[in-house]
This record gives structure tokens, C-alpha cells and sequence, in this order.
């Protein structure tokens, strides 16, 4: 596909459009997948930025590696092929050799296992909460229940006519900015996932199960993430919207919200895969 000048330079002006309006900050920027995306989505807490740096020096790792195996493999053709080397050499062993081309990669494994155990570490210990949630998956919706504020628990559902398309929903869940919320999840009916890519988590919705794990927003703003698990004909239309304020804000939308869904039929618990209403 070829550009015209004028598509170039509209192109240019959108980025800088949309790079000034960052720089203006205030702004609650969405995150959520662009259009040509190629990378990780933007980082959002401790753990998505140690992914994507994890992720950047892996790159960087199998990137020489596979231009040094190109390098040898054009090295042999070249050198070694039937017309450049009519007489072929008769080795067969090469100690050294050997031992360097074991020894080598058990390093590089070795290099790389250090930072990957401690972000598995980093994911898997989960620091003191300030915050739980308790999310459950449903066919085909999210349940929200907030146990700390005052265990009430509401539905959160695909809205069609909501931008972002396909990820907007009626009832964000919403969680203050700089504190450590605890999810705890389970299903209700079959398995969910439960994944937010700009936090870096990505944890089964298991029926008859409690699965952890954790997250620290740095930053407010709308968050988007969908279902991970192939769970039925509407898997593709329950996506996550997790919506990050400062603690007033918080404070004033869990008052809002104890009355809003005091009524709510899903606010007993009892719906939540096997969970005894407390
Ligand atoms: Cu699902």
C-alpha cells in the first residue's frame, strides 16, 4: 500500500494532534488497543512496566541470536559450497567448539531466568491490599462485588451503543489510583479469564475456584480488557472496563453505588461459583 503525499502529511498531523493533547496532560488518556498496534499496550502499573522491559531485553536477546545463526548459515554457503570448497574437510569433533556451544546458551538461559523468576515473583507475591474486588465471570458478563465497601455487587455488561466499540459496558468497575487492589476471581457458570493488558494480569475465572492476583493503577483513566478464555457464544462481548479515579472520587462513587445496587438480585454472594453468601 502507497501513500500519497497528502495522506503522509494528514497521517503526521493526526500523530502530533494527538501527541499534543498528551503533553497537555489532564486529560485521562484511554487505554486501550489503537489501530496498526503492533507493540504491548501502554503501561499503566509496576507490573506491565517490568513485563514490557522483560519483554524489550528478550527482543533484544533473540534478535543477535538469529542474526548470528544467519551470519554462520551464510558463512557455510558461501564458504563451504560444492564449488568454493571442492575438497571437504574430514573433522568431525572440535572440543572447544563443543564446550563453548553448550556452555553459551546455558548462560543466556541463565541470564534470562534471573529477571523472569523475579517478575514471576513480582505477579505471584501479592503485596498487602488496600482493596479487594471480587470478580466473577459469567456467560456472558462480569460481576463486580466490592467485600471492603460495603459487599455490594453489581453486573457489568457489553453496552452496544458505548465507545469504545466492543469494549464499552453499563457498569465500569472503578478503583482508586495508587493503591493495591487485591482480585480475586472465580466463574460462576464455566471458565473466564480475567485480563487487563495495560495492568499486566491475565488470571482464570475457574467455577469452584478462588484465583488471586494483583494490581497497582499509577495513573487514572479508563482501562479496557476483555475475557481470555474461550467460554461461549458471546466470549468475544464481555469485556473489562476499569475505570481509575482519585480516592474522593472513589469514596463518593462507592456511596452512589451502595444505594444504586442495593436492589441488585446478583447483590447475594450466593451467585458467586460456590461462594457461601456471607
Ligand atoms: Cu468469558
Amino acid at each position: 500500500m502507497k501513500m500519497s503525499n497528502s495522506q503522509i502529511g494528514r497521517r503526521l498531523l493526526g500523530f502530533l494532534v494527538a501527541g499534543a493533547a498528551l503533553a497537555a496532560g489532564g486529560v485521562a488518556v484511554a487505554a486501550q488497543p489503537k489501530p496498526w498496534e503492533v507493540s504491548l499496550q501502554e503501561a499503566a502499573t509496576p507490573v506491565m512496566e517490568s513485563i514490557i522491559s522483560f519483554h524489550n531485553l528478550l527482543l533484544w536477546i533473540i534478535t543477535i541470536i538469529t542474526l548470528f545463526v544467519l551470519a554462520l548459515l551464510v558463512i557455510v554457503v558461501v564458504k563451504f559450497n560444492a564449488k568454493a570448497n571442492p575438497v571437504p574437510s574430514k573433522t568431525t569433533h572440535n572440543t572447544m567448539i563443543e564446550v563453548a556451544w553448550t556452555l553459551i546458551p546455558v548462560l543466556i538461559l541463565v541470564a534470562i531466568a534471573v529477571p523472569s523468576f523475579r517478575l514471576l515473583f513480582m505477579q505471584l507475591d501479592i503485596p498487602k491490599a488496600d482493596l479487594t474486588v471480587k470478580v466473577t465471570g459469567k456467560q456472558w458478563y462480569w460481576s463486580y462485588a466490592y467485600p471492603d465497601n460495603g459487599k455490594f455487587e453489581f453486573d457489568s455488561l457489553m453496552a452496544a451503543d458505548k465507545q469504545p466499540r466492543l469494549l464499552g459496558v453499563d457498569n465500569e468497575m472503578v478503583v482508586p489510583v495508587n493503591k493495591v487492589i487485591r482480585v480475586q476471581t472465580t466463574g460462576a457458570d464455566v471458565i473466564h479469564a480475567f485480563a487487563v493488558p495495560s495492568f499486566g494480569i491475565k488470571i482464570d475465572s475457574i467455577p469452584g475456584r478462588l484465583n488471586e492476583t494483583w494490581f497497582k493503577a499509577t495513573r487514572t483513566g479508563m482501562f479496557y480488557g476483555q475475557c481470555s478464555e474461550l467460554c461461549g457464544k458471546d466470549h468475544a462481548f464481555m469485556p473489562i472496563a476499569i475505570r481509575v479515579v482519585n480516592d474522593q472520587e472513589f469514596a463518593s462513587w462507592v456511596e452512589a453505588a451502595k444505594k444504586k445496587y442495593a436492589t441488585n438480585p446478583a447483590n447475594t454472594f450466593a451467585s458467586a461459583g460456590g461462594q457461601a453468601a456471607q
